[in-house]
């Protein structure tokens, strides 16, 4: 069974929205398989972003993701990693579908960094390292 790694990002539980993206994702039809709050430590967002270390917004975005408790998840289901995508829209909210999380609950609030309330992985093989780095024992 396909496995994805979710992040409800601080914004997320900041604005009160952990409940409204859970049902969301539960209305799907994903199943939740590890569910936890925590506040990220700078060597957890290193390696997860790892791919965006050279980017001009990489420190805009660690400081925003260990701006307070971020829930991580694990989902499954057939093809999660690309269902979860779908349910999230595109990265920048100003023109992230409505209909999906980021179209509908997120929206640019003028900030360096995009805010945009949900990470999922983008292949299942980009979910088996993150797992690996937010569920080491999973
Ligand atoms: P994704 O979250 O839709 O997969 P990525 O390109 O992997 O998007 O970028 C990771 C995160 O970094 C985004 O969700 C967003 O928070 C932030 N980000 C991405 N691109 C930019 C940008 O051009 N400017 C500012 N922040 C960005
Ligand atoms: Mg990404």
């Amino acid at each position: 069974m396909e496995r994805t790694l979710v992040l409800l990002k601080p914004d997320a539980v900041r604005r009160g929205l952990v409940g409204e993206v859970l049902r969301r994702v539960e209305a799907k039809g994903y199943r939740i398989v590890a569910l936890s709050m925590r506040e990220a430590d700078a060597e957890t967002l290193g390696a997860h972003y790892a791919e965006h270390a050279e980017k001009p917004f990489f420190a805009g975005v660690v400081a925003y993701m260990s701006s307070g408790p971020l829930v991580a998840l694990v989902l499954e289901g057939q093809r999660v990693v690309e269902g979860f995508r779908s349910l999230a829209g595109a990265t920048d909210p100003t023109v992230a579908a409505p209909g999906t999380i980021r179209g509908d609950l997120a929206r640019d609030w003028g900030t360096p960094e995009i805010q945009n309330l949900v990470h999922g992985s983008d292949s299942p093989e980009s979910a088996a390292r993150e797992i690996a780095i937010w569920f080491p024992s999973f």
